[in-house]
């Protein structure tokens, strides 16, 4: 039998990177590195695809500061396409398939339609897609509340002729109509009055406001979306596409594995997802990165045990502590020039270098984000300090169905077999993390953490400070040494949690 302890396993609170010559300031240091073999972020940090962390209101905000929201999977395929659609439709240089009402309907209904889709007003068309006015805010002030379910839009809209613009006008076109006509909202219409898109004036804004926003070639945000291997799968994935997804990530605990390398190798040969990278995982070892390379995969996302929340390397005595398991993956990874996301267990924002030194091009975080206001989920107040839930996707409360069909997540552990909740083996816990504020702040704390990373090796690039890195193994005094140590901590740091 050969050596059965086979070589240690290090993570990140076994190492540390070196300080070399430098000659790069931390606010000169670029943060742009690949996701996935056609997706850039100029924010390595991607949002876990867990129920507690990211939705729509998630996807926005990682997308909108440069990083990626990956939207988590236990939900029905509609809810997930409609969170999809709204990171799509929330932020673009042109919506092309504008949400829109009709002459007919009720004032009450456009109330409903833009609070849903979080607009201040929408264009009207008839049938065969007509352009026939524009209801806004404007229009419907002065409705009494009790007259909303019977006013119809033809009787308060703004009608035509209105200011429009043929479909293609270029960006500094449509900024010279706005400021001419003082209007917020631009129609497109073909030479038929068909409607064809919209410009609003709250998209320019936006855009100068997150000038590093992750976006796709039409200028809106891009979202990542999770799936399985089992049972509905392949429908989801279709839904997820035709929802305009921009990356799916085939989501499980052991991504070297039959199901898995399948739905990849099937969705990378079907030319109806040729526009979407696929990320498959997770694996932790050098032979599981070559799997989903051979696959096809456009990103292998490595981490078995690492998370947070996660108790597979107790109950089933399986992983790979997180520095070793990116280094080795990233080994086969690079054969392949496939990218390499390591996921789970980082704990500060040091520990996104030292992921990025051992081979990774990006980093998951679930646990940094969970407590932020935009995860999915209340404030608790507990002695008067503030949290939110966080839990496992392996856990018992999301594995369970509840009453409800099936939980849609239980095939990340192989379980969907598994004929009734009492039955299920639980790989991770449920908890709570304290409240952080807004994503934009844990996201600039977490950059500013990389970029100081990056001035004490001095690199000036990602690309650069992932060949320019040197570890030193460090001891448990080592650790101890490099915390805050002797001290009572009485004010809290913005970066940093005893
Ligand atoms: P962390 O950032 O340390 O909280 O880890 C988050 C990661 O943990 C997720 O991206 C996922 O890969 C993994 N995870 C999610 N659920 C579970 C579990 O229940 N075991 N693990």
């Amino acid at each position: 039998q050969p050596d059965p302890f086979g070589f240690i396993g290090l993570t990140y609170d076994d190492v540390m990177l070196l300080p070399g010559h430098t000659d790069v300031i931390p606010s000169e240091a670029d943060t742009s590195s690949r996701l996935s073999k056609r997706v850039s972020v100029s924010a390595p940090l991607i949002s876990s695809a867990m129920d507690t962390v990211t939705e729509s209101r998630m996807a926005i905000a990682m997308a909108r500061h440069g990083g990626l929201g990956v939207l988590h999977r236990n939900l029905s395929i509609d809810d997930q396409a409609a969170h999809v659609d709204k990171v799509k439709r929330s932020e673009s240089g042109m919506i092309t398939n504008p949400v829109t009402t009709t002459p007919d309907a009720t004032v009450a209904e456009v109330d409903a339609l833009c609070g849903q889709f979080r607009v201040s007003g929408l264009p009207v068309v008839e049938d065969d897609g007509t352009l026939v006015g524009i209801i806004t805010n404007r229009d419907m002030r002065f409705v009494s509340p009790f007259e909303k379910s019977t006013t119809l839009v033809r009787d308060v809209m703004t009608k035509t002729p209105l200011i429009t613009a043929p479909e293609g006008i270029d960006p500094d076109g449509a900024v010279a109509i706005f400021a001419q006509h003082k209007i917020e909202k631009l129609p497109l219409v073909d030479d038929r009055g068909r409607l064809r898109g919209l410009i609003t004036v709250k998209d320019f804004e936006k855009t100068e406001k997150y000038p590093n926003a992750t976006k796709d070639a039409e200028g809106r945000l891009r979202v990542g979306a999770a799936i399985g291997f089992f049972g509905d799968a392949w429908e989801r994935a279709g839904a997820l596409r035709d929802a305009g997804v921009d990356i799916i990530v085939v989501d499980t605990a052991n991504g070297d594995s039959a199901g898995v390398l399948d739905i990849i190798r099937r969705i990378k040969s079907d030319s109806a997802f040729d526009a979407i990278d696929v990320i498959g995982g997770n694996v932790a070892t050098r032979s599981g990165a070559r799997a989903l390379a051979e696959a096809g995969a456009d990103a292998i996302k490595v981490g078995v045990g690492p998370g947070s929340i996660c108790t597979t390397r107790v109950v089933a005595g399986v992983g790979v502590p997180q520095v070793t398991a990116v280094y080795e993956a990233a080994l086969a990874a690079r054969e392949f020039d496939v990218p390499v996301i390591a996921d789970g267990g980082l704990q500060y924002s040091g520990d996104i270098a030292k992921a990025l030194v051992a081979g990774a091009e990006t980093v998951m975080l679930g646990s940094l984000l969970a407590g932020t206001d935009e995860s999915p989920g209340e404030l608790r107040y507990v002695n008067g300090k503030q949290f939110k839930s966080y839990r496992g996707m392996g856990s018992l409360g999301a594995l369970q169905t509840r009453g409800k069909k099936t939980s849609y997540s239980r095939d990340r552990y192989f379980q969907a077999d598994v004929p009734s909740d009492e039955q299920l083996i639980a790989e991770g816990i449920e908890g709570q993390v304290p409240y952080r504020g807004p994503v934009g702040s844990v996201v600039y704390q977490l950059l500013g953490g990389l970029r100081q990373s990056m001035f004490y090796t001095g690199a000036r690039t990602i690309p650069e400070l992932r060949v320019k890195g040197r570890f030193v193994r460090i001891t448990a005094a080592g650790l101890k040494e490099s915390h805050p140590h002797d001290i009572q901590m009485v004010v809290e740091a913005p970066n940093y949690r005893g």
